[in-house]
């Protein structure tokens, strides 16, 4: 029996987003974004679910926030809906959709809650996707404007800040792949976007930096990934390095060195895209951050599969468990992630900024028995000591999610909170995990 040891000071979260969670997609003078559209276009969501009433939390919030304060994290990480605060994505405030992030923040703090707001989380507003999105550089400037008037609004009362969720799934799951809003299959497309997403991010960086928000910490959350190769062949190590490469280094070598890698360069441009680059972008993608939000969920043993096209890297089954959405179970992967980051871009402090299961348990006798869950928490969580241990500056641990909700192109299928909602009547009830993890966050210890 093993004992876990978490350090002191390790800070611990939950986290949710706006249209996964929020609902009231029709109230107090929200405008459309690409998720309603994208959800309301029949086939690209599981069982034709969309957010219109998600967990229903616009209206509960404050019973959420007591969930959070019973729970006892120090942190909530929420997401602001765009379209709330600009409905035509630029231009009009639509000053309710103002207030009520006031009241949630507000709410927050009186119970000794840290807010960490998320910025874009993936509901931009329609009116700018029919400007041609993410691929115009005009949704730079708008989303700049976004995020001073949320600066200036909000720096008195938040403190951490979090730019972008996951670009790559905003940019090539999203316009290459074609999985998620607004589902474009294009390659050139998903590079422009992602190169664009980079550049707003650093822009907004600048921004805070010149309004000097108090104490203010912002950064940008990756996804990541971990792929180990098969075999000591050489086609299966550069496969498994091509892989991470997409999703981890496209990013943060621009974040970090300023430059992207040169042999993904040169593979997009194999594959018919170029990267375009303005002068000055390389220089504010740079702008120094405070933290880095890295989410991880899975990975996997994987080889060189040929003639695959763009991403020739397969998946190998080696009988490891997988989460209800099939996801594989590899903890091992989230220390490699974690000190390969660490090797190669430095000691920017980190906060996992998700970091969670899917298991589509239901409620019997007001309970829900989640033990795959816990015990993905379990292992993750070790991985986590182990790399801090080994000297990754981790700041903080925030696990996806607090509730049962929208899970994108999934729907309500799929389950990854640690309270539990019923569709039907938008009851919440605390998962077995929910009071595992209270546990955990009071001790700072657990046995595994
Ligand atoms: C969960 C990643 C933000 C928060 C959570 C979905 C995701 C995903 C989902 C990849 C993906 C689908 C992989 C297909 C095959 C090609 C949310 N995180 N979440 N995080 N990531 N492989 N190529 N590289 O709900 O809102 O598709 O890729």
């Amino acid at each position: 029996m093993a004992i876990i040891q978490l350090p002191q000071d390790l800070k611990f979260g939950v986290a949710t987003a706006a249209y996964q969670i929020e609902g009231a997609a029709n109230e107090d003078g929200r405008g459309q974004s690409i998720w309603d559209t994208f959800s309301k276009t029949p086939g690209k969501v599981d069982n034709g679910d969309n957010g219109d009433i998600a967990c229903d939390s616009y209206h509960r919030y404050e019973e959420d926030v007591q969930l959070i304060k019973e729970l006892g994290t120090d942190m909530y990480r929420f997401s602001v809906s765009w379209p709330r605060i600009f409905p035509n994505g630029t231009g009009e405030v639509n000053q309710k959709g103002l207030d009520y992030y006031h009241k949630l923040v507000d709410a927050l703090i009186q119970n000794d809650i840290e807010p960490m707001c998320t910025l874009y989380h993936w509901d931009l507003p329609q009116a700018l996707q029919d400007k041609g999105g993410w691929a115009n550089r005009d949704t730079i400037e708008a989303f700049v404007q976004y995020a001073e008037l949320m600066f200036q609004e909000f720096g008195g009362k938040i403190k951490k800040w979090i730019t972008i969720n996951e670009p790559w799934c905003v940019s090539f799951l999203s316009n290459y792949i074609g999985e998620h809003a607004p589902g474009h299959t294009d390659l050139q497309l998903a590079v422009d976007v992602s190169h664009h997403l980079l550049v707003a991010h650093g822009k907004a960086v600048k921004a805070f930096r010149r309004l000097g928000i108090e104490n203010g910490e912002i950064g940008i959350a990756p996804n990541s990934t971990w792929k180990e190769p098969f075999s000591t062949e050489q086609e299966d190590k550069d496969a498994c390095q091509r892989e991470i490469g997409f999703i981890i280094d496209w990013f943060f070598e621009p974040l970090f060195k300023g430059q992207y890698p040169d042999y993904l360069v040169e593979w997009y441009k194999q594959k018919g895209a170029t990267v375009h680059i303005a002068e000055g972008d390389m220089k504010l993608i740079q702008e120094p951050i405070d933290f880095v939000g890295i989410n991880y969920y899975d990975g996997s043993v994987a080889r060189y599969k040929k003639n695959s096209g763009l991403f020739d890297c397969e998946m190998i089954d080696m009988g490891y468990n997988r989460t209800d959405i099939g996801w594989p179970i590899y903890p091992e992967g989230f220390y490699k992630m974690l000190t390969y980051v660490h090797n190669k871009y430095g000691d920017t402090p980190i906060y996992i900024t998700e970091n969670g299961a899917c298991y589509n348990d239901d409620v019997h006798n007001n309970e829900v028995n989640d033990i795959g869950r816990i015990n993905y928490l379990k292992t993750h969580i070790a991985a986590l000591q182990r790399a801090m241990d080994s000297g990754v500056p981790v700041k903080g641990y925030i696990c996806w999610s607090l509730l049962d909700n929208f899970e994108w192109a999934k729907g309500y299928t799929m389950r990854f909170g640690l309270v539990h909602i019923n569709y039907r009547t938008l009851e919440r009830t605390p998962k077995d995990s929910y009071y595992w993890y209270q546990k955990i966050i009071q001790n700072k210890w657990y046995e595994l």
